[in-house]
């Protein structure tokens, strides 16, 4: 009873995680969201505007309506944000 050969403890193939896959920030679940459409209604008008400065305002605390309502993405919600949902309205 005696072992020929010592047991070899090499340790198995490390994989490299290669994460090439970037994730896009910009995509949306769905393409049919209309930027500024803050209440999902299929139109951005006023009632998005309104919506908008309720965010601001901090009356508005739905967390949807809040990322929605973040138009320029620099994470926060302000008079930036309104102007640019103005500007899609206006067309501007
Ligand atoms: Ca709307
Ligand atoms: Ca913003």
């Amino acid at each position: 009873m005696t072992p020929t050969s010592a047991p070899s403890l090499t340790p198995p193939p490390t994989p490299t995680p290669t994460q090439t896959g970037a994730p896009s920030a910009t995509a949306t679940p769905n393409g049919e969201a209309l930027v500024g459409d803050l209440n999902e209604d299929g139109a951005t008008d006023v009632v998005d505007i309104q919506l908008s400065v309720n965010v601001v305002l901090g009356v508005e605390t739905s967390s949807d309506i809040v990322a929605r309502a973040d138009l320029n993405r620099d994470g926060e919600v302000n008079i930036l944000d309104i102007q640019a949902l103005v500007n899609i309205i206006l067309g501007v």
